[in-house]
């Protein structure tokens, strides 16, 4: 049984192969991109194991994802296909209007995966497993993928693994700031690790000052805060302690991705028992190699990859 489980859609990215509007665009580059997958691939480069749950099309592109996902060593016993419905796809926009910022198209309502049900959730998959990963992605796909997810998250309460959320908030996927909330916060609240960041903070509670966020988060009873601060590094927060780890400076290709690399390598370390400070560490350096390519997964970095980045950033210091 895998160590971390993640629920939700895979996706073929498309990205931009030039920065610019995608009107201006010929070349596309195709990747296997989504929040959770993109963490189960990260957590299998950390050298642990990780299950993937989703649905996908019987088309090309569902069956792409799912020797994708083979192939990288996750476990998709609890793929099923569905030939009803169509693989969801999405194309990235790179550079343009902000200069090394991304923005998304998605092609993915009535997908395979927003079909995703309580069904999906089979508790004895669950058994062994340390860590369950849900980002806000899947419960706005649909209301099926919505109970989908609180199936598992409340079985994460009267079970032995724990519940990692990262808020993810994608406002494409939603129909406004109280909606988010409403559904949202429940799964915040149960959460062992929660990973966000400031744009997420301030529609989930309204606070902009980061520190009071994080005191908001550890009052609710979540054991471990991760506060990403961007280009600036992150915050890991528990009751005991409060670490920080800086970013790095590199030429950013395309910032799509980063998060779920912290996040993934974040959980892996704690996995293995690193402590809250090396976990950071190690999470913000995988972010910052997401970002120099186009792609959410191919750049996704082992330990040893990890120490030799820190062992030459760090000694530039
Ligand atoms: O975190 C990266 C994801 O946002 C990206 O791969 C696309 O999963 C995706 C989504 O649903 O936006």
């Amino acid at each position: 049984m895998p160590d971390v489980i993640g629920l939700g859609e895979i996706m073929v990215q498309f990205n931009a192969v030039t920065p610019g509007p995608l009107r201006y665009v010929t070349y596309f580059e195709k990747h296997a991109a989504g929040a959770e997958a993109n963490v189960t691939v990260c957590v299998r480069r950390q050298g642990l194991s990780s299950g993937f749950i989703t649905r996908l099309g019987t088309d090309e592109f569902g069956i792409h994802l799912y020797n994708w996902l083979r192939g990288e060593g996750v476990d998709v016993s609890q793929i099923k296909f569905d030939p009803a419905a169509p693989t969801g796809i999405y194309f990235v926009q790179r550079g343009f209007p902000i200069p090394g910022r991304s923005s998304i198209v998605y092609y993915r309502r009535g997908s395979a995966a927003s079909k995703l049900s309580e069904e999906d959730i089979d508790p004895e998959y669950f058994a062994n497993a340390k860590i369950f990963h849900l980002t806000g992605i899947t419960p706005a796909l649909s209301e099926s993928t919505l109970k989908a997810s609180k199936k598992a998250v409340e079985r994460a309460r009267n079970h032995r693994y724990k519940l990692s959320f990262d808020t993810n908030i994608r406002p494409q996927l939603w129909k406004g700031a109280e909606d988010v909330t409403k559904t949202l916060l429940p799964s915040v609240e149960q959460a062992d690790i929660l990973f966000t960041d400031l744009a997420d903070t301030m529609i989930l509670l309204g606070e902009k000052d980061v520190d009071k966020a994080i005191e908001s988060y550890l009052s609710m009873g979540i054991k471990i805060v991760v506060f990403k601060l961007g280009t600036k590094g992150a915050i890991a927060a528990s009751k005991r302690e409060k670490v920080k780890a800086r970013g790095y400076q590199v030429t950013v290709v395309d910032p799509i991705g980063a998060g779920d690399a912290l996040a993934g390598t974040f959980l892996g370390c704690i996995i293995k028992g690193f402590d809250l400070e090396k976990s950071l560490k190690f999470a913000v350096a995988a972010g910052t190699l997401v970002v120099t390519v186009r792609g959410d997964q191919e750049n996704l970095p082992t330990q040893r990859d990890l120490e030799e980045f820190l062992r030459v950033f760090e000694e530039e210091k």
